[in-house]
């Protein structure tokens, strides 16, 4: 046993925070799993890197993405989809990690969504100044099932809007480690995140990654 600076101490686990019915922020719950989560990330890049895809309308995206799983999320001058094909390799989508999918059926279930069994990860990640605007995530076949999303590395605020995109966002800390699980009347929600600041995270220098379950088909 040895510890290193680089280790976050075990931590107590924290009651669930309830944003609105359906929607649930739960901190800490990926943190003693960081290390490895983002090891495995790091397999599923070497075969699929990650790559800025351009929106419909012409736009490269700043979020640099990748996905793992049967099904991946795409974009491209002809829409948004979920593809079992990387377009950059014309292959498959590397496996989903089973690390990464028990993580995600364990705080879907924290949250009361039992047997949850994601077909699509998606890989996002941040760098200093990169943003996501207010959307919604509506390329999904069943919004019955829920979204898990897990932040990794540097902090980020979510925004977090109503069923209309003119609806106040609230503004939500996102750290390492943190989990959150929207499902039910939570689900079709706009969202985003604000422009990130410069900051360092010991595993994953200036960037944040984001992990987002879902049950695609
Ligand atoms: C709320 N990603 O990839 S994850 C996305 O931090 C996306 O990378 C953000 O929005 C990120 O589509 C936010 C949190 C999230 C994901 C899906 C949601 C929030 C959601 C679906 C409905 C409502
Ligand atoms: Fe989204």
């Amino acid at each position: 046993m040895s510890l290193s600076l680089f280790d976050d101490p075990p931590q107590p686990a924290q009651p669930p925070e309830v944003l609105e019915p359906g929607a649930m922020v739960l901190r800490g719950f990926a943190l003693e799993k960081a290390a490895d989560l983002l090891q495995a990330v790091q397999q599923v890049t070497t075969q699929a890197p990650f790559r800025h895809l351009i929106t419909p309308g012409g736009l490269r995206m700043s979020v640099a993405m990748t996905n793992c799983g049967r099904l991946g999320w795409v974009s491209d001058r002809s829409g948004y989809r979920y593809d079992p094909l990387d377009p950059d390799s014309g292959q498959p989508w590397p496996a989903m990690p089973p690390l990464l999918r028990q993580l995600a059926f364990d705080a879907a279930q924290a949250a009361g969504f039992p047997g949850f069994a994601p077909d699509a990860c998606l890989i996002n990640r941040y760098a200093p100044g990169t943003r996501l605007s207010l959307h919604q995530d509506r390329d999904e076949g069943n919004y019955a099932h829920p979204i898990v999303s897990v932040s990794l590395g540097i902090p980020a605020v979510f925004l977090w809007g109503g069923a209309q995109r003119s609806d106040k966002a609230r503004r939500i800390a996102l750290m390492h480690g943190d989990v959150v699980v929207w499902g039910g009347p939570a689900r079709l929600r706009f969202h985003g995140v604000l422009p990130l600041p410069e900051a360092q995270h010991p595993l994953t220098g200036a960037h944040r990654i984001n992990l987002t379950f879902r049950k695609a088909s």
